[in-house]
């Protein structure tokens, strides 16, 4: 069975204990629940995972070229500042959707830009919980 990373930026370890109001108040747990059944339903097992550091990601964004089928991942913060983070999607040839919790263009202006975006596929952003299904059925239209 094909392998989707769902990989996790910085914070996100934190869903569901502060700011409801923007995030909503599941757990990462929790989502990763979601994604499991999700992906599961579309013929995909899933890798979930969640790391406070930069340099982690980007170990991990090699591991998914070199053996998943497609990469959704919520960079948290490092979104909007990672040199790094888009240069590792840029040298894998595995499809990569970016996707956020919260509308980043309805919040403050530092959260507008995104150092990812023009290195993925698509960006997928504001419908909670809900962003990272949509991410996953984006990647099953883009592995065929
Ligand atoms: O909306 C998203 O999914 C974000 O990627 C979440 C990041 C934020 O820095 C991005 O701009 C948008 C934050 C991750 C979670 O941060 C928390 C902060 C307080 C309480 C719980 C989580």
């Amino acid at each position: 069975m094909a392998t989707l990373f769902i990989l996790n930026g910085p914070n996100l370890n934190a869903l569901g204990k502060r700011e409801p109001g923007i995030y909503g108040g599941q757990t990462l747990a929790d989502i990763e629940t979601l994604c499991r059944a999700e992906a599961e339903g579309l013929g995909f097992s899933v890798d979930f995972r969640q790391s406070n550091h930069e340099g982690v990601l980007v170990d991990w964004l090699h591991e998914a070229g070199d053996t998943a089928a497609g990469v959704a991942i919520n960079p948290g913060a490092y979104g909007h500042t990672s040199i790094a983070l888009h240069d590792a999607i840029r040298a894998i040839h595995v499809p990569v959707v970016e996707l956020h919790l919260s509308n980043i263009h309805a919040r403050e202006e530092f959260r507008h830009r995104s150092m990812i975006a023009p290195a993925v596929k698509g960006v997928i952003c504001g419908f909670g919980a809900q962003s990272y299904l949509l991410a996953i059925r984006a990647l099953r239209g883009l592995i065929g």
